[in-house]
């Protein structure tokens, strides 16, 4: 690495000792950046990186409820945002019990970059709680939800910011957000928030989106190798939106899913996913992935240790991680190898750990890398905010090839920036190149704010 890259990481890990997840993501991406500071003398007297990595605003919050029983609870909530570059802040909201402040940040920067490879314009930023919404009634998560937004709803708005959902904020969380905001602000400002019912000023396809755009991605990466997704086996961390939608899509695509995941385990079903059960069992009872055996007795289950996701130990051809970040460690990737993976798609943030995304490479296995692979979520939002802007609703189809657009652009973005650099096909250091590119030459254009 370069003295201005050594300089730069140095203070970033020392200005935020306590953040590794930040500063494993910020690591990540200033790991690639080089041989484009090598081309680019002028970012270092412009301070480009510097500026890249702190975050324009950070607002942190208590988000008092109460519960069934009358009892208060106090959360914290979090909005980071952290670029508003190339539009108004854009990013989800997390609700999790692990959620603190690292995390929001190595997401808020994540998103910069990867909002910016859709080439739409949105800015960069994450929020969320430490709240858990397991095992909580319908009306805990609405009193939950009124209290976050009575105190961020003075920080957004369409042209400001505009939150999404991630991990544990889905259709009906942003019902109840939409609902608060609507009433403290007393006007119908649509685009504030999207991944909006389709009743309410949502989109069509918002909620397939980052599952199916995950597959554009793979079917196009390996297309460029000379592979297809016909035939292939497919093994998918998590069972939340980005994972069921991935699998839909894939078996749209004429491959199998043969396993699926939550955090208490993970299921195996060799005659491939029953995707319509594991749906029902998601998305209506809103219960644990080992209820797919009651139906399909047969498949098998494993229950997850302390820090191992015991998925990696089934075998397929494809693994695509659409659960949490470091999902993936070095001792999964050599699990994952020596069954003979061929290719990994990031569908989750983060979801491999630096060693493990290198060891694949090493080894021949193609990784469709976060940043770009999942970035198809985002970019139907950006689709939605269009259509709040203009009154107007796209139908599925439209929305769809609208995304599969977007995907072919950004994996085309990725392979671009790997042949100009001579990286061959390392997508992940084209991603963070391609993005970083785009990113830097609009702050030289904006000057110093
Ligand atoms: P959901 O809440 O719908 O689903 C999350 C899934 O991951 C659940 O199956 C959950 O299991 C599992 N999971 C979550 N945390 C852990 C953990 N600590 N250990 C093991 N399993 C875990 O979230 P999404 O599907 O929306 O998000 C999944 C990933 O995709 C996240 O990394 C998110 O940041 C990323 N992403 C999401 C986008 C979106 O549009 N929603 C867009 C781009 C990326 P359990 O129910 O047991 O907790
Ligand atoms: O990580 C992500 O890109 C998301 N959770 C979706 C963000 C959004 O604004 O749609």
């Amino acid at each position: 690495m370069n003295n201005y890259l050594n300089n730069v990481l140095t203070n970033v890990k020392a200005k935020n000792i306590n953040e590794p997840e930040f500063i494993q993501a910020v690591n990540e991406v200033l790991s690639s950046v080089e041989p484009i500071l090598d081309v680019h003398k002028d970012y270092e007297d412009l301070s480009i990186l510097e500026r890249m990595v702190e975050p324009e605003r950070i607002i942190m919050f208590r988000v008092p409820w109460v519960d069934d029983n009358g009892k208060i609870i106090v959360n914290r909530g979090y909005r980071v945002q952290f670029s508003s570059l190339i539009g108004p802040y854009k990013g989800g909201l997390r609700f999790h019990p692990s959620v603190n402040l690292s995390i929001i940040k190595f997401l808020g920067f994540e998103q910069i970059f990867k909002n910016a490879l859709t080439g739409l314009p949105i800015g960069g930023a994450k929020g969320g709680s430490d709240f858990d919404p397991k095992g909580k009634s319908d009306a805990e998560v609405m009193r939950f939800c009124q209290s976050f937004m009575t105190e961020l709803y003075r920080h957004i708005g369409q042209d400001v910011d505009v939150p999404a959902g991630d991990i544990g904020v889905g259709g009906r969380e942003i019902g109840y957000l939409f609902g608060q905001y609507k009433r403290i602000r007393d006007a119908y400002e649509g685009g504030v928030l999207t991944g909006k019912d389709i009743c309410y000023g949502g989109s069509l396809a918002r909620k397939e989106a980052t599952g199916y755009g995950l597959l554009f991605y793979m079917r196009e990466m390996l297309a460029a190798h000379g592979k297809n997704l016909e035939g292939k086996s497919i093994i998918i961390s998590g069972s939340g939106n980005v994972a069921i939608y991935a699998a839909e899509k894939a078996t749209q695509m004429g491959a199998k899913v043969v396993a699926m995941s939550d955090s208490n385990g993970a299921i195996f079903d060799k005659n491939g996913i029953d995707l319509d059960l594991v749906k029902q069992i998601k998305e209506v009872e809103r219960g644990r992935i080992k209820e797919y055996l009651r139906v399909h007795s047969d498949a098998l289950y494993t229950e997850s240790a302390p820090d191992c996701s015991p998925i990696w130990g089934y075998r397929a051809d494809i693994a695509l991680p659409c659960a949490t970040q470091n999902d993936i460690k070095l001792e999964d990737a050599k699990k994952l190898v020596a069954s003979g993976i061929m290719a990994v798609g990031e569908g989750a943030n983060m979801p491999c750990t630096y060693d493990a995304i290198e060891y694949f490479q090493k080894n021949g296995v193609l990784v469709a890398p976060a940043k770009a692979a999942n970035a198809g979520g985002v970019a139907t939002s950006a689709i939605e905010m269009s259509q709040n802007s203009i009154r107007y609703y796209y139908t599925f189809e439209e929305v769809e090839r609208k995304l599969e657009n977007i995907m072919i652009n950004i994996f085309n973005e990725c392979k671009s920036a790997a042949n100009t650099y001579n990286l061959g096909s390392n997508y992940v250091a084209g991603a963070n190149i391609a993005a970083f590119k785009k990113l830097a030459e609009a702050m030289k254009m904006q000057g110093v704010v």
